[in-house]
């Protein structure tokens, strides 16, 4: 307790309800990722990608490279086979490839262009490698928000077992280090600095960069003007599976398989990953409630996934295609601004593919050595819009009954206490919830008395950090109640919640909430789930629910609230147990 608080009256208040759970914190300090990493977790490599057929069919994406390879071999064929025969080669001569540009289009390539499009590959590298890390965190895909067995269309992990109290921790998959970003298993907190962060550094070198090809009308190049480009990618791709390639023109103009390639990259996918990426956020998906009704969590988790799919398989037939059609006149293009075959060029992109190959290995040993850099460094970037979005109260939020998910997925490291096993046994009779710290009314309260609180209840979605979800009908005591209650005192600004669960590394879990949050809408104490007492696995006897943060904020298995001036003074001083333990972040409205 700090010292300058004033003493509650003795005679109104047990000395040992203004008692504080902070001695009963971690204090270690986590400034590397080693063996010790998330409590020590094991590594589990899950199993190779595969898409459901059907109902409950499941195909090994891995059979796609023979597959591939053959329906390649045979498009190969059927392409030289076509350019044999009259009527195609009249098309082909009507439609050589190219859609003809205005007479003002923009010749050749500016040094800007040749900046953003470094940066925007450099920037990439980052963005996938930990969008794969994120995804290897709960490494299935669904098409609805109740995400459960059976539902998932996509999976790098065998069927979810039947073991009610599963969790989705223990269904995370481990990354190699050279592929995942930071690599290895959990580790979403910092793989989504990397992402969100790297994020913001990508947007604006896009708006840069649609306000520089709106103004200087390189525009044109990349934007389909007339019909007669579909015929001419048709031309374009027999050409090119006849290995008959056509004339390259990049300098003037592309072809129109490659204008419809980069227009859908730049005006489509680019667009749809920011779109996407915001409909996982708790607080927006909450607000804008007649948008993630139909396009929920899952379908935007989904649709991400296939951007990066779009984004993967476009690279790398770009490349391809760049160092297979004239090279050195291409690199020209690109890296040096101009259009002949010296080597000025390829020199150019070296260098800048040795700043590629070099962050590319050393991101993910950089961010195991120095992780709370990396948490400072990511919060800097994406902390303005995620305490922007904290700001959308969570109305309105509600689902109906109807909405209910059949199966919520569990999560955290489960109590083990002793004293946690008495008062279990004991049906929680001797359970007190002890709230003190700043307030002018410290009070520890029963679950007959909790009980005997205005009554709130609320149907809302839950969203994990590691991207699955669910609905359910909570009922409890809003947090405004208890707030009324209580009675802060100004210099609360925080509110930290305690638990009687241990977090993965020892020390108890708790986390840290603004005081602004109290007052929504939508947070409150729950003790029951879908009209039944709260159960052992999702928190009993009591939990938080805020409807504006990810789910690793909302603490299970609560005994004490305690409001300070600020969360530095407690625990590790990061706002919570996966801050200070698995370099999460305070502020999880996206
Ligand atoms: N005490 C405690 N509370 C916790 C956790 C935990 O590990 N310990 N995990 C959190 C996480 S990551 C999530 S997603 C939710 C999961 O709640 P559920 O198990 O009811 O689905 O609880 C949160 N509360
Ligand atoms: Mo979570």
């Amino acid at each position: 307790m700090p010292s300058d608080l004033p003493a509650p009256a003795p005679d109104v208040v047990p000395e040992a309800v203004m008692k504080s759970f902070r001695s009963e914190l971690s204090v270690k300090k986590h400034d590397v990722i080693d063996r010790d990493w998330a409590g020590g977790i094991p590594a589990q490599y899950g199993v190779a990608p595969r898409i459901r057929i059907g109902h409950s069919k499941w195909f090994n994406l891995l059979w796609f490279i023979p597959i591939g390879f053959v329906i390649l071999v045979a498009a190969i064929a059927v392409a030289r086979g076509l350019r044999t025969v009259p009527a195609v080669q009249d098309f082909m001569t009507t439609y050589p490839g190219q859609s003809e540009l205005p007479s003002w289009a923009p010749v050749g390539f500016p040094a800007w262009l040749g900046w953003q499009h470094f940066l925007n590959a450099f920037f990439l590298i980052f963005i996938i490698r930990s969008g794969w890390q994120i995804l290897a965190d709960h490494p299935r895909l669904y098409w609805t928000r109740h995400s459960g067995p059976g539902k998932n269309w996509f999976r790098m992990q065998h069927p979810i077992p039947p073991n009610p109290l599963y969790t989705a921790k223990e269904d995370s998959i481990t990354l190699p280090a050279g592929v995942g970003l930071p690599g290895r298993r959990h580790t979403i907190g910092l793989a989504r600095w990397w992402h969100l962060g790297v994020d913001t550094l990508f947007l604006a070198n896009g708006i840069i960069f649609y306000v520089l090809i709106f103004s200087t009308g390189q525009w044109v190049r990349l934007v389909p003007l007339h019909w007669d480009v579909i015929p001419n990618s048709i031309s374009v791709a027999i050409q090119y599976l006849s290995m008959n390639w056509p004339l390259e023109t990049g300098w003037t103009n592309y072809n129109s398989l490659q204008l419809i390639a980069y227009f859908i990259t730049v005006f489509i996918a680019a667009p749809l990953a920011l779109i996407t990426g915001l409909g996982m956020s708790p607080a927006l998906s909450t607000k804008f409630h007649w948008v993630s009704r139909v396009l929920s969590i899952q379908v935007a988790r989904s649709l991400h996934f296939f951007v990066m799919v779009w984004f993967v398989v476009f690279i790398v037939i770009h490349v391809t295609l760049v160092m297979a059609t004239g090279a050195l006149q291409n690199l020209n293009h690109m890296f040096a601004m101009r259009d002949d075959d010296s080597w000025a060029g390829f020199w150019i992109f070296a260098a800048s593919m040795v700043v590629m190959i070099v962050g590319w290995g050393a991101a993910s040993p950089a961010t195991r050595r120095f992780p709370r850099v990396i948490q400072k460094a990511g919060y800097a970037l994406i902390g303005p819009a995620q305490r922007l979005f904290e700001h959308v109260d969570a109305k309105p939020g509600q689902y109906t009954e109807k909405d209910i998910s059949p199966y919520f997925w569990h999560n955290g490291k489960y109590p083990d206490s002793d004293e946690y096993q008495r008062l279990r046994d004991g049906n929680f009779a001797d359970y007190r919830l002890r709230i003190n710290g700043l307030v002018d009314n410290p009070v520890e309260l029963d679950l007959v008395t909790l009980r005997g609180l205005d009554h709130h209840e609320q149907i809302t979605q839950h969203f994990c950090i590691q991207g699955w979800s669910g609905v359910a009908k909570w009922g409890g005591v809003s947090m405004q109640t208890i707030v009324d209650l209580v009675r802060p005192r100004p210099e609360a600004k925080w509110v930290i919640f305690y638990s009687f669960a241990d977090g993965s590394d020892g020390g108890i879990y708790y986390d840290a909430q603004p005081i602004e949050q109290m007052s929504y809408d939508l947070t409150m104490l729950a003790y029951d789930m879908n009209d039944e007492t709260l159960s052992y696995g999702h928190g009993a006897p009591l939990r938080l629910r805020n409807e504006v943060q990810l789910g690793f904020k909302m603490v299970k298995w609560i005994k004490g609230i305690e409001f300070v001036e600020h969360f530095a003074e407690v625990g590790g001083g990061h706002g919570g147990y996966n801050n200070d333990h698995e370099f999460f972040g305070y502020s999880q409205s996206i």
